[in-house]
């Protein structure tokens, strides 16, 4: 399965992937998830909102269980963040067949839509809507950097838009959502755990700062005369990383965009997005705020404007503790793990009930060409995944549990 991704929507200068939503690349990977049901005899579809499903068993009994997690990428993403939970659910599903489990329950695997959010700016647009957390209404507004709306980009990647919207249904035939995840920082590197579950995750949310200034010339202006929007932006990061420092929580400007952006101009106007992420939302909320009052004081400063809008704002996770227990237990006391990370799984807790598994990453390296995981540990949480498919899908009893996990 790997041999088969590596090259698709890979960008050779990087050695990183760029896999952004209803691209060409996207669809390759999408094509790549139908061969695989296909390959194994699943049942394939595709519902209203783009999300790929596989079946071992027909959904329509209820009570199914369902593994998987997202194919997109962020730019320059690494190779495990998304496509790890998806191989690995294709995987474990092969190794219930080797070990003859014939679950009770259908067994399903899942590609969540535009789980990044690198093209339209907001992630988990795929479990997003299923789940009813975003609008269709809001959804037809998203538009990419080059002004193509979601709904245009979905019907010019062969997708019927007219139906994307809440799916109750289709989560009601869910009786549990197992995603399995590459980790995202160093809390099993270390430790004899090659397997972690997944206890909370923090809130977190993207904020766009436009700050407005006067076009003039780089040359001939005083530097007292200007109205520079750059400058206001460089000090906003500067305090967001101070505040952050201090709250114990994130702050990152990863974006920004700059009009007109010519070298021997001063800018008229400096986008940037803020990223910002916390343990409880009462932190998060009064750094988002503290960092809008530096920028607002700056710009009064440098005679400029700032207008911040949040583009996106997802709760804190507390993921299901019967099952989150359930599984810890059944890997022989995997340990808990908070992230800072956002996942479908996070989206349809409220939903549906919801857990995650991670796999150690050896450096913690996430969202960047490096990101990595030993082959060992990737097969680890493969048996560790059986393990529980096993456990919730019913026939549990004939499964021998696995050494490697724990
Ligand atoms: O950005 C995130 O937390 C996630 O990887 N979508
Ligand atoms: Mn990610
Ligand atoms: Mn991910």
């Amino acid at each position: 399965m790997w041999r088969e991704l590596r090259p698709l929507g890979r960008y050779a200068p990087s050695g990183g992937y760029r896999r952004f939503a209803w691209t060409a690349a996207d669809a390759d990977c999408r094509a790549w998830f139908r061969a695989q049901a296909s390959a194994r005899g699943l049942a394939y579809e595709t519902d209203r909102n783009g999300n790929q499903w596989a079946w071992l068993g027909d959904p329509a009994a209820g009570g199914a269980v369902v593994t998987g997690s997202h194919l997109d990428s962020v730019p320059d993403g690494g190779a495990f963040d998304g496509p790890l939970g998806v191989v690995s659910a294709f995987a474990a599903l092969d190794e219930l067949r080797a070990r003859g489990v014939r679950p009770d329950r259908p067994l399903g695997v899942v590609n969540f839509g535009d789980e990044e959010g690198a093209r339209f700016g907001l992630a988990c647009v795929g479990s997003r809507l299923a789940a009813g957390r975003l609008t269709a209404a809001a959804a037809h507004e998203l538009t990419d950097a080059d002004g193509v709306t979601l709904p245009r980009a979905m019907e010019r990647a062969g997708h019927d838009p007219g139906g994307i919207g809440p799916d109750p249904e289709r989560l009601a035939r869910i009786g549990a959502f197992v995603e399995l995840h590459v980790e995202q920082g160093v809390a099993l590197a270390g430790t004899d755990h090659a397997v972690g579950v997944a206890s909370a995750i923090w809130p977190h949310g993207r904020w766009r700062f436009d700050f407005r200034g006067e076009a003039n010339h780089a040359g001939t202006t005083r530097m007292e005369d200007r109205h520079d929007p750059m400058l206001t932006y460089a000090h906003t990061v500067l305090s967001a990383r101070k505040k952050a420092a201090q709250a114990g929580a994130r702050a990152t400007f990863g974006k920004v965009a700059v009009e007109p952006n010519g070298v021997n101009a001063i800018p008229s106007l400096v986008r940037g997005w803020l990223d910002s992420r916390a343990a409880d939302e009462e932190t998060l909320h009064t750094l988002v705020a503290a960092v809008e009052q530096a920028a607002r004081e700056r710009a009064r400063r440098d005679g400029t404007a700032v207008e911040v809008t949040r583009e996106s704002m997802t709760p804190v996770v507390d993921f299901d503790h019967a099952l989150r227990d359930r599984l810890a237990a059944r890997l022989g006391g995997a340990p808990l793990l908070p992230t800072g990370a956002g996942h479908d799984a996070g989206i349809l807790s409220g939903a549906v009930p919801a857990a995650m598994l991670y796999v150690r990453n050896p450096t913690g390296v996430s969202h960047a060409p490096a990101e990595s995981a030993d082959e060992d540990d990737c097969a680890a949480g493969v048996r560790a995944l059986a393990d529980v498919l096993a456990d919730l899908g019913g026939d549990g009893s004939s499964v021998p549990r696995s050494e490697g996990a724990a």
